[in-house]
C-alpha cells in the first residue's frame, strides 16, 4: 500500500486545523479469544499494527505527521514481541516525526496552539479523552483565547470520505478475501449436510479462512439453519440443521487487513419447498435487479430507497402484506419482514468507514467504491403464514467502475440446494 500517496490524499483535504488519531491499547489479558486489531482510521493513514500508538497531523507544519509508539525495551519485547519503535517508525511509515508514546500530551500542546479546529473522536477512549480534556484545559489557561481552537470535530469527518474510493492496493486484498472466503465457501457445500450443527459450518469457514492466509473471520459468522434465519444477527451457532431447512451463511474474512462479506442461503443435501422457492426466487430478483440498477447517478441511500420500495411491492405480491404499496412504504409495514438496509461499505471495516455517507443522497457513486448488495425476506415464526420461519438473505460484494461494475462476489455459487 502506499502510504505516502495516502499522507498527499489526506492533506488535500485536510488543511486547516490538528487532528489526533489513536491506535487500540494493548489487550488487558492473556483471556478471551481476540488477537490485536488496529483501530481502522489510524491504520488507514499510518499502516501500523502495533497496540499503544497515536498520531497528531498539522497541515500547516513542515513535518505534518507526528507519530507516536511504544519504545524499544529489550525486556518487555522479550514478552510481547519486536517492537518498532520510534527510531525505526521515522524510516518505515509515513511520519515526519516519531516519539515514544509518552511525549503525546506535550507534542499535542505544542500542535495546538494558535490553531482554530480540533479533530477528535470523543468516547472511544474514555481513558485517554480525559487526558486529551488535561491538554485543552492547559492551553486555556496558558495561552490567549485567540490561540487555541474552540471548534472540536469528529476526526471521522476528515478520514472516512477518503475511505470510500479504495485504492488499486485496496481493492487486491479485498478481491483476495473473496478468494479466500469463495475456498471456505466451497468447502461448507461440500461438507454440509442435515444433521449437522451450525457451528461445524462456522467451524469449516474458520479453518479454510486461516488455512488461506486470511488474518480470521471479519465479524463473527452467521450460520442460522431454518427459522434461525429470521433473527437477523443470530450468531449463537448452536443448533443441528434439520432436513429439508433452509441454511443460511453469513460470514467474511480478513486479509492483510480487508474485509469480505457474503451471504448465501441453501438447502443442504435437500429440496426446497414451494414456499422455500418463492422467498428465495423473490429475493434472487430483488437482488438482481438492484445490481443492474447500480451507476455513478445513484447514491447507496437512494438505491437503499429503491431496494426497500421493491421488496414492498414483493412482498405484496407474495400476498404476505395485504395493504396497498403506498400504506406499506408510509407506515414501513415491509420493515417487519425486511428490517434491515440494502447493504453498506465494504473495507478496512466489514460496515466500512463508520458507516460515512450511507444515508446521504448526495453522495453519488464513485468509481473505486465498494458496497454490498443484501436483500433478505425473512418472516416470523409467529406468522399465520404458510412462508412462516424462513428466512432468506443473499449478499455480494461490488465494486463500481468508470463504466459499469464489477460483482467480486460473483464466482461463490449461489444455488438454492
Ligand atoms: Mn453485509
Amino acid at each position: 500500500m502506499d502510504y505516502l500517496k495516502r499522507k498527499e490524499k489526506l492533506l488535500k483535504n485536510f488543511k486547516e486545523g490538528v487532528m489526533l488519531l489513536w491506535g487500540n491499547p494493548s489487550l488487558l489479558s492473556i483471556g478471551g479469544s481476540e488477537r490485536f486489531y488496529q483501530e481502522r482510521k489510524f491504520y488507514y493513514l499510518t499502516g501500523f499494527n502495533e497496540p499503544d500508538a497515536g498520531l497528531v497531523v498539522k497541515p500547516s507544519s513542515k513535518n505534518p505527521y507526528i507519530f507516536f509508539c511504544l519504545p524499544k525495551n529489550e525486556e518487555e519485547e522479550r514478552w510481547t514481541g519486536k517492537r518498532l519503535g520510534p527510531k525505526n517508525a521515522l524510516k518505515k511509515l509515513p511520519v515526519d516525526e516519531a516519539y515514544p508514546i509518552d511525549k503525546w500530551q506535550e507534542k499535542l500542546y505544542e500542535c495546538l496552539i494558535g490553531e482554530k479546529i480540533f479533530y477528535y473522536q470523543w468516547g472511544k477512549f474514555p481513558n485517554l479523552d480525559f487526558k486529551v480534556l488535561n491538554v485543552l484545559q492547559k492551553l486555556k489557561k496558558e495561552q490567549r483565547a485567540d490561540k487555541i481552537p474552540h471548534t472540536i470535530i469528529d476526526s471521522g469527518n476528515i478520514i472516512n470520505p477518503l475511505r470510500l474510493v479504495k485504492e488499486d492496493g485496496e481493492i487486491e486484498r479485498i478481491k483476495k478475501a473473496i478468494e479466500i472466503t469463495k475456498n471456505a465457501y466451497e468447502r461448507v457445500y461440500e461438507k454440509a449436510s442435515y444433521g449437522m450443527w451450525e457451528y461445524q459450518v462456522e467451524a469449516i469457514l474458520k479453518e479454510n479462512y486461516r488455512y488461506y492466509g486470511a488474518e480470521g473471520e471479519s465479524f463473527p459468522s452467521i450460520i442460522a439453519s431454518g427459522k434461525n434465519a429470521t433473527y437477523l444477527h443470530y450468531q449463537s451457532n448452536n443448533c443441528k440443521i434439520k432436513k429439508g431447512d433452509f441454511l443460511l451463511v453469513d460470514s467474511g474474512c480478513l486479509f492483510d487487513g480487508y474485509a469480505s462479506d457474503i451471504t448465501r442461503t441453501f438447502i443442504p443435501k435437500g429440496k426446497p419447498s414451494v414456499e422455500q422457492k418463492e422467498i428465495y426466487e423473490a429475493v434472487l430478483r430483488v437482488q438482481e435487479e438492484m445490481i443492474n440498477l447500480i451507476s455513478l447517478k445513484y447514491s447507496l441511500c437512494e438505491l437503499n430507497q429503491i431496494c426497500q420500495k421493491k421488496v414492498a411491492e414483493t412482498l405484496i405480491e407474495l400476498k404476505i402484506l395485504k395493504n396497498p404499496l403506498e400504506e406499506v412504504l408510509e407506515k414501513n409495514l415491509h420493515k417487519r419482514y425486511f428490517p434491515h438496509r440494502l447493504g453498506h461499505w465494504l473495507g478496512l471495516d466489514v460496515h466500512d468507514a463508520e458507516g460515512f455517507g450511507m444515508e446521504d443522497p448526495n453522495i453519488k457513486l464513485e468509481p473505486g467504491m465498494v458496497l454490498t448488495i443484501e436483500p433478505g425476506i425473512y418472516i416470523p415464526e409467529d406468522e399465520k403464514s404458510p412462508f412462516k420461519g424462513i428466512g432468506v438473505r443473499l449478499e455480494e460484494d461490488v465494486l463500481v467502475k468508470e463504466k459499469g461494475i464489477e460483482v467480486l462476489t460473483l464466482e461463490i455459487p449461489k444455488d438454492i440446494c
